[in-house]
This record gives structure tokens, sequence and C-alpha cells, in this order.
């Protein structure tokens, strides 16, 4: 009694534990190459490609007051924020890219512009989805963009390095309060949508 007890212990110890040396117990087959380039913070694209990702305007839609779609002018010809560096750090922890002398608008204002859908003093539940053409997002809510610092720290930007965004672009989103900047980075930003959350 006391062996077949221990066999049995045994067993359950072995279905337990047996995929914990294996990341890849949930049964999927990924290759390496495909594990590899999964790993990849930006899918690399090759150049004649990469002009279909490039968004050339921003829809502004969802529980909003007014619909809007800009364009790298008509954030121009809204109030802007200058910063003179900005630094990309993956959640891994890796560095990304570094630029100088970037140019936009904050979030807030863009939102304001459209104007959030509140019907009363306690509707202000609302998820904010940054939108790119490669399909990656990121989220805000309303309580960090309207009633906290990251609000101060959220921008469209159109210019880098003093010049308009090219590879990426035209339009990219970056939060650099955030503690890793990568995740909140959309580049190829071409939609912010605004959903009431019920
Ligand atoms: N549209 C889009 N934006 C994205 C990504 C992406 O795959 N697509 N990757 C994110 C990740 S995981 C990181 S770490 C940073 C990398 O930005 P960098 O190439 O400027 O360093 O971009 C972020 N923004
Ligand atoms: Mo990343």
């Amino acid at each position: 009694m006391l062996i077949n007890n221990k066999i049995y212990l045994s067993l359950i110890f072995i279905i337990l534990f047996s995929g914990c040396n294996n990341p890849d117990s949930s049964g999927s087959m990924l290759t390496q190459a495909e594990k590899d380039s999964a790993a990849l913070c930006i899918k690399p694209v090759p150049p004649a490609d990469s002009a279909k990702f490039i968004s050339q305007s921003i829809k502004v839609y969802g529980a909003v007051n007014k619909e809007i779609e800009l364009t790298v002018d008509s954030l121009r010809k809204m109030k802007t924020v200058a910063l003179d560096s900005f630094q990309v750090v993956c959640e891994s922890g890796a560095e990304g890219s570094k630029s100088m002398m970037s140019r936009g608008v904050l979030l807030r204002d863009i939102l304001k512009k459209a104007g959030l859908n509140i019907t009363n003093h306690k509707d202000r539940n609302f998820a904010i989805i940054a939108r790119a053409t490669d399909n990656y997002k990121a989220t805000f809510s309303w309580g960090e963009i309207f009633n906290n610092a990251t609000g101060d720290h959220t921008i469209v930007l159109y210019e880098e390095n003093g010049k308009p965004i090219r590879k990426f672009g035209e339009m990219k989103l970056i939060c650099t309060n955030d503690i890793k900047t990568g995740p909140r980075q959309v580049v190829w930003l071409k939609a912010i949508e605004v959903t009431r959350v019920n």
C-alpha cells in the first residue's frame, strides 16, 4: 500500500511539473525563425512594403462628440509641444531607438478637439486605444489622460530629429513617463478609438 502511494504521488508530480522546462508545452509548434521574429519589437519590413504601413492621417472615433481626421498639417495648426530627447526601452529592458528634437500635440488636446461624449458627472470610464496600421495598439484611460500627469506626457509626434517621421510615419504616439517606453510607443499611428466602458 505504501509503495502504491509513492508511485501515485510520483505520478502526480510528473504530471504537474513536466511542462516546467518547456515553454512550448501549450502545444504550439513555432519554428525557431518564427519565435525569433515574434521576439522582435517591430517586424522588419522590406523598404518596398514599408510605404503601405505609413498612415497619412489619424481618425478619432467612438464615444466622441465629433469624429475628426487629423493630418500632419492639422496637427501643426494646433498647440504643439517639443521634446529634447526620447529613448525607447522595450518591455524586456532592451534599449530601442533614441530621437532628439521631436514635436507633436498632446493626446489630451486631440481628445478635447473631438470632445468626449460625457453624459453626466460620473460618466468617465473611457478606454482610449491608439491603433496602428499593422494592428499594434496601446491603451490609455480617461483618468490617466485627463486627471493624471500622464496626460502631460502622452504626445502624438509628427517630427523627430527635427524632420518629418518617415519610415514609421507619418505620426507616432509616445508616452514619455512610462517606465518602459516601448510598449506604448505606437508607430504607424492610424487611429484613436474612444470606448465607453460599460
Ligand atoms: N505599430 C507598431 N508600433 C510598435 C511596435 C510594433 O510592432 N508596431 N512594437 C513596439 C515595441 S514592442 C517596441 S519595444 C517599440 C520599439 O521601438 P523602436 O524601434 O523605436 O526602438 O515600438 C513599439 N511600437
Ligand atoms: Mo518591445
